[in-house]
């Protein structure tokens, strides 16, 4: 299989984002968001992908975290789709389900370069707040990824208390899913994983 990797550069009147990712790595990270907990749920998305992620990104985080969360879920699943490149020999589909504690999430992903980005997003704890960070723009940051990833992207965290956990749960929870999914699939042959004979059309 040849590299899977891609850098992406984004730069707005909003926010500035440099962006590398290695589908292929061993989950090395380096993120820097100006966010302490987004950065800390980046983090993890990396360590439990096994995706090396490099990310700088700066914006106007005194206006709100909005843009900053979004253009870099933007940024990361373009990168993603570029990594992928035709989707071959992937396993396509992957799925976990991830305890935390007291809070449990699962993810079913799949992936498919055919233009049909989708979310799907039940979230069970109601809190929002962790510090001064409104968690409801994380629901956000999975359209946008899946957006730009193009991909269908169900997330479903099913109880917990400690919200905290609750979105760790699901980060790792997708991590993982993730993971399956963009392995390669030894039986498959380097096709495209899919009747079509495409992923792109
Ligand atoms: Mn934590």
């Amino acid at each position: 299989m040849t590299e899977r990797k891609a850098t992406i550069e984004r730069k707005t009147g909003e926010t500035d984002i440099q962006l590398s990712i290695n589908l292929d790595g061993t989950g090395k990270y380096s993120i820097e968001t100006g966010v302490p907990f987004f950065n800390h749920m980046l983090d993890l998305l990396s360590k439990h992908s096994l995706i090396d992620m490099d990310i700088k990104a700066s914006g106007d985080i005194d206006v709100d975290y909005h843009h900053l969360v979004e253009d870099v879920a933007l940024a990361l699943g373009q990168a993603f789709s570029e990594a992928l490149g035709e989707r071959r020999g992937i396993n396509r589909y992957g799925f976990w389900v991830l305890p935390m504690d007291d809070a449990i999430a699962q993810a079913e992903v799949c992936l498919d370069l055919g233009g049909r980005p989708y979310l799907v997003y039940n979230f069970a704890n109601q809190k929002n707040m962790i510090r001064d960070f409104d968690c409801d723009i994380l629901k956000h940051f999975w359209r946008s990824f899946a957006d730009t990833a193009k991909m269908n992207l169900h997330i479903d965290q099913k109880y917990g208390e400690d919200l905290h956990h609750a979105h760790e749960a699901v980060f790792k929870a997708v991590a993982r899913a993730l993971r399956m999914a963009c392995t390669a699939d030894e039986r498959a042959l380097d096709a495209v994983p899919s009747s079509k004979g495409t992923l792109s059309k």
